[in-house]
């Protein structure tokens, strides 16, 4: 199955890694909290679902999508995590705020991939409207938080191989 919009009960359970023994930490946006809250609900459930222990999941909030890029890499330096996941949420407005903030989270997960070890997960929506955001953080597109945790999941398996 193609790997856009899909639901838990979407996934091929056989495919995913054994994550009982992973940590994973997820850095949460407060722009756009009730999106942000959707996205974290999609990726806290697939890590759970997937046997990760509650112990295992460190969550922290960080003001703006912007922030995400420093809190990932305190994170990844400091709570021997398996991997990060970065959610946020930006939605189009009257300036060009939405082009900077698009560009400079998404240069700076990037750069945080290619200079440590720890895989971040981008996990980001940057719509034109509040609706296009609702329907991809639990509503008729699925939940990409689900998405960025299968993903966090395969990437810390990845790690381990490559380890
Ligand atoms: C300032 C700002 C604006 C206009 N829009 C958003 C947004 O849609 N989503 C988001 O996550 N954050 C937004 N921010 C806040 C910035 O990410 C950041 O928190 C501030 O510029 C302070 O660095």
């Amino acid at each position: 199955m193609a790997t856009e919009n899909k639901n838990l009960s979407d996934y091929d359970k056989s495919a995913i890694p054994d994550a009982s023994n992973f940590r994973f930490g997820i850095v949460v946006a407060e722009w756009n909290e009730v999106i942000t809250e959707g996205l974290f609900n999609g990726a806290y459930q697939a890590l759970i679902e997937n046997e990760v222990p509650q112990a295992n999941i460190v969550r922290w909030n960080v003001p703006g999508s912007f922030e995400l890029i420093y809190g990932s890499k305190k994170m990844l330096q400091t709570q021997n995590v398996d991997a990060v996941i970065a959610i946020g949420c930006v939605i189009q407005g009257q300036t060009k705020h939405f082009d900077f903030v698009c560009e400079g989270v998404t240069q700076g997960i990037k750069d945080l991939n290619i200079q440590t070890d720890i895989p971040v997960i981008f996990c980001v929506l940057t719509d034109n409207t509040m609706q296009q955001s609702l329907d991809r953080s639990g509503g008729v597109h699925g939940n990409k938080g689900t998405e960025a945790a299968i993903a966090a999941i395969k990437m810390a398996y990845i790690r381990q191989q490559a380890t």
